[in-house]
């Protein structure tokens, strides 16, 4: 019960933080593509509790709960959305693409990226013997770019303890995955390519760590990869503005909020004798805290046109090529 209330807890964190970030973007405060996370938030609250602290996650174009999930503050996360230096990465990523090295976090806009780098990550791992595990977390979409079949072949040919994630929101912007995918579960695809399998409930947050752990677990045994497919869906537009009452019927949204990880978890709970009057007050606790965090964040510096080539220049000068007169210059 409490470990179920903690869950509930973190998941009603992203869930005001997500709709915290839609009013921050139509006010034109968060740059980039903002992309909601609304019903899907036991999938990152589920598969992040499942992780050690040093474990990797890669996430894609709708990364802020995965990464709050994973550690990273949400100073960190929101300051970066809305382009501040206080930001994960100094304000220069935005909202898709930012990294927070510390909290073993990455993510990128590019759909299908973040496959082919976790066969890398993984790679590394295992040739260190290093313990950790990669999980990369995409989308139905990205299961049908070429990069998830080279990543997962790859990877189930070098045994890497990688962990595929693929969050079937049934969207990949305006169309439904029925139209894009013709086998019954993306997890069936495993099969091609010599993996573990596992399809699990994504909007049941328990379920839902249950499953990361069985697919860690194998990992960190050397029996990885595992790919997983946790079957959730999109409550809001792919983006803040999208025209979305033009490819799906209102109804179908109306009905899969009876079934989202929320509304299910505090059922759950209250059935659990939890007294509803303790779940009130941890709404308005965060909310509290979520309005100060506001307040400051929007109180935070930009970065300088400098900040702009800082990290290159530090990059470059660390690069073999690149030592001696060259990374002087910079
Ligand atoms: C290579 C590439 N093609 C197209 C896009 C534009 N785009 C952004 S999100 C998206 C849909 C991705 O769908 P899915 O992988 O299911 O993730 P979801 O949005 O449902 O989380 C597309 C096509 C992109 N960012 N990158």
């Amino acid at each position: 019960m409490n470990e179920l209330k903690e869950f509930y807890a973190q998941m009603l964190l992203l869930r005001l933080f997500d709709q915290q970030c839609m009013d921050l973007k139509k006010k034109d405060l968060i740059y980039s593509g903002y992309h909601p996370y609304e019903g899907q938030e036991a999938v990152a609250v589920g598969f992040c509790a499942a992780l050690q602290p040093d474990d990797v996650l890669l996430s894609t174009h709708r990364p802020h709960c995965h990464a709050v999930a994973k550690g990273c503050s949400l100073e960190a996360v929101l300051t970066e959305m809305m382009g501040r230096r206080t930001g994960c990465s100094g304000g220069l990523g935005g909202a898709m693409q930012f990294i927070a090295v510390e909290n073993h976090f990455y993510c990128g806009s590019v759909v299908g990226s973040n496959l082919g780098l976790a066969t890398g990550f993984g790679l590394a791992m295992k040739q260190r013997q290093s313990g950790q595990v990669c999980m990369c977390v995409f989308g139905d979409g990205a299961s049908n770019h070429g990069t998830f079949h080279e990543a997962m072949n790859l990877a189930a040919i070098w045994k890497l303890p990688v962990v595929f994630v693929c969050e079937n929101n049934q969207f990949a912007e305006a169309m439904p995955v029925k139209e894009f995918v013709a086998c019954e579960r993306i997890s069936m695809r495993a099969r091609g390519y010599g993996l573990e399998e596992i399809t699990v409930d994504g909007n049941d947050v328990e379920e839902s760590r249950r499953a990361a752990n069985t697919a860690i677990e194998l990992c960190r045994k050397g029996q990885g990869p595992v790919l997983i497919e946790a079957v959730t869906y999109r409550i809001r537009g792919h983006y803040v503005g999208d025209p979305e009452a033009t490819y799906r019927n209102p109804a179908e949204v109306v009905e899969a909020r009876k079934y989202e990880p929320l509304v299910r978890t505090k059922k759950k709970l209250l059935d659990g004798g939890c007294d509803p009057a303790e779940l009130e007050a941890m709404q308005l606790a965060i909310s509290d805290k979520l309005a100060t965090l506001e307040q400051w964040a929007i109180q935070q510096e930009f970065p300088t046109l400098e900040c702009a080539v800082d990290h290159v220049g530090i990059a470059l000068a660390n690069a073999p090529q690149v030592r001696g007169p060259l990374a002087t210059s910079i």
